[in-house]
Parts: C-alpha cells; structure tokens; sequence
C-alpha cells in the first residue's frame, strides 16, 4: 500500500495522469494517520512542556528564583521529515517515522544557569513516568564546533481515550549563552550553505569557548549571591526564632506562657 504510485498512467498514454479513486482513497488514509501521530507527537509536548513548568514553579518556591528562562516546543515539519529519512536511507512511512526518528517532537528548555540545567534533567528523569532512551553531553563534550547543550532522547506516555501510547521527544537543555550561539551560529550556517572556511570554524569556536566562560562566570556569581541570601535568610530566621522564644510564642504560634 505504501508504495502505491500516486498516479496511474504515464506520459505517453495518459497525460496529464489521471487519479483514480483508490489512490484517492489512499491518500487520505495516509494524510489522516499523518495528522494522528503528529497529533500524539504535539501530546508528548504538551505533557514534557508542563513537567518542566511544574518544576519551574517547585523550584521557585523553594529558592526565590526561576530556574527556567523560556521553554519551547516544536514539531518537526514534513519537509524536514521526509528529508531526514531521506538523507538516512529509510523508508518514507507513518511506521518507519516512529520507529526511526526520535526528534519529531522537540522540546527545548533554556535556563539561566549550567548547574539549573543538570538539575532540571536529574529532576524530570527521576519521574517514574519517563523512560531516558538517550543522553548526549554536549556541554561536557561540545561538538568540534562548539555546540553545547544536553540532549535527552525519552519516552513519555499519552492517554488517549482507548489506549496508552508511549511516544518519544527529544529534550534540549541549555543556558541562554548556549542558545544564543546556538540560535547565530545556526543562521551563519543556513547562509552559508556549504561549510565554513578554516578561519570562521576557528572563530565560532572561539565564540563557543567565550560563551562558556560566560557560563561558568555566571554561575559562581550566582553561588556567590544565593550563598549571601541564604546566610541572610538563616540571620533573619535565626533572629525571629530568639523574638519568639523571648516572647514566649511556640513555633506553631500558640503562646507558650
Ligand atoms: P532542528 O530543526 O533544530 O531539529 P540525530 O537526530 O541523532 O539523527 P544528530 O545530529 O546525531 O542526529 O543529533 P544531535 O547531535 O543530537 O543534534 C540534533 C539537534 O541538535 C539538531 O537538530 C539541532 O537542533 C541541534 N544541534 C546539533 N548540533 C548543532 C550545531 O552544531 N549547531 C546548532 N545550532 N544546533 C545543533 P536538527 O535536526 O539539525 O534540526
């Protein structure tokens, strides 16, 4: 079925081909369990995208900051589909989608700090409903380029109304210095649409090595200041235990006299 020409007849003896009603039929069939897995695919989002969201607003609770600056989800297009089974030598099928590409719903969380980044990952994979099928480290092991980020390939379930479907996405955690290289040197290359010269390898690279320090300066500075606030906070918590206790008020705030 799946290989079924898309028009019966040739040039010669039927032009312009005609559709016939099978093959009409067929593409509808095919267009319509398209739009299903996409739409479980755009599920898989939704549900990853509010478990950071959830985490986000733990997280600020608990430490007076957000350790998310945006999250932002994708889903891959069915140019870029079709070009990338291609381009792997796999078959064009609803099945083959599935089986072989993991990227087709794409999630991408962007955080102020490297050490939010890892915390946010260990905090979602420890989830009994996620499943890690893949983890690269691009921040400990940059690409030759520079690129940094962590990549986790997961399974996350769907419940549909009949039926539970274990769908995969990738997830793309990243600081804001990383995403803004990312976001340039994406666009320098889609410009240029071959490879770069010797000399602008080594520049983006060079961008990538400052935009790590960046990072890594960034977040000292942060233990710097939350280790302030946090001996402030224990001052000021210390403090309105000693009114209390002198007042005579229990820390559930009943009178101890
Ligand atoms: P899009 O539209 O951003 O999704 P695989 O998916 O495993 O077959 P690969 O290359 O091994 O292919 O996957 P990898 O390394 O995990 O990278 C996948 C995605 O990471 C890319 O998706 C980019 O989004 C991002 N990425 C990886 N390397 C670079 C890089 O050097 N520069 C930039 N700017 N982004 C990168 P797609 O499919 O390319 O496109």
């Amino acid at each position: 079925m799946d290989n079924l020409p898309l028009f019966k007849g040739t040039e010669t003896d039927d032009f312009p081909p005609s559709i016939n009603q099978e093959t009409v039929e067929w593409a509808l069939q095919k267009t319509y369990e398209f739009a299903q897995l996409m739409s479980c695919y755009r599920c898989a989002m939704m549900q990853i995208e509010t478990k950071f969201n959830i985490l986000n607003e733990e997280f600020s609770l608990q430490f007076d900051r957000q350790p998310i600056s945006t999250v932002k989800t994708r889903l891959k297009n069915p140019l870029s589909i079709r070009s990338k089974l291609g381009s792997k030598q796999l078959p064009l099928s609803i099945e083959s989608i599935e089986r072989n590409l993991n990227d087709i719903a794409g999630i991408r969380v962007v955080c102020s700090f490297v050490e939010d980044v890892y915390m946010l990952a260990d905090a979602l994979l420890k989830q009994d409903d996620i499943t890690l099928i893949e983890k690269k480290d691009y921040i400990r092991h940059p690409k030759p380029n520079g690129y940094r980020s962590l990549h986790l390939i997961v399974a996350v379930p769907i419940f549909l109304e009949h039926e539970k479907r274990l769908m995969k996405a990738e997830i793309q955690l990243r600081t804001i210095a990383m995403d803004s290289w990312a976001s340039v040197e994406h666009q320098l290359r889609y410009k240029k649409e071959n490879a770069f010269d010797a000399d602008m390898e080594a520049e983006i690279r060079r961008c990538a090595e400052l935009s790590a320090e960046l990072d890594s300066r960034m977040n000292a500075l942060k233990n710097a200041v939350y280790a302030d606030v946090h001996n402030e906070s224990t001052i000021i918590q210390k403090g309105l235990a000693e009114i209390k206790r002198r007042s005579g008020i229990k820390e559930n705030g009943t009178s101890l006299l």
